[in-house]
């Protein structure tokens, strides 16, 4: 696992530095909206710990942390009108040089508000 940067650009967003859209805060979690969304939906969620990637996160955050986290998707999916049993979403997260992960920051992107297609490399 590479050590995690300081000076990312989420980092910089979590310690108050560059302003963010903010979506939803808790104790654990900020989400907030994409600068360049995808979709109508284009909303990322990010751990406030400094975890680089998925793997990262799920293999060393508290349950606490990793409970918060996805629960706080979930309910940004509900509030914006994507979540089941409406028409749906897709979450992502990309981890390293292969997924082409650009902010190395563990981040979740909730991305729905028209169809997507199916997913391809
Ligand atoms: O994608 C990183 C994502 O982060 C990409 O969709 C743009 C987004 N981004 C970059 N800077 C900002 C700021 N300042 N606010 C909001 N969103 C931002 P990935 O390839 O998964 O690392």
């Amino acid at each position: 696992m590479s050590d995690y940067d300081d000076q990312n650009i989420f980092a910089r967003i979590l310690r108050g530095e560059i302003p963010n859209a903010t979506v939803a805060e808790t104790e654990h979690t900020l989400a907030f909206d994409d600068i360049t969304p995808q979709a109508p939906v284009h909303v990322l969620v990010i751990p406030k710990g400094r975890y680089v990637s998925y793997d990262d996160f799920h293999a060393n955050a508290s349950d606490a942390e990793i409970v918060d986290f996805h629960r706080t998707a979930a309910r940004i999916c509900a509030e914006r009108g994507v979540a089941l049993p409406g028409d749906g979403f897709r979450a992502i997260t990309n981890a390293g040089v292969h997924g082409v992960q650009e902010v190395p920051h563990f981040h979740l992107h909730l991305i729905g508000g028209r169809p997507l297609g199916r997913m391809l490399a």
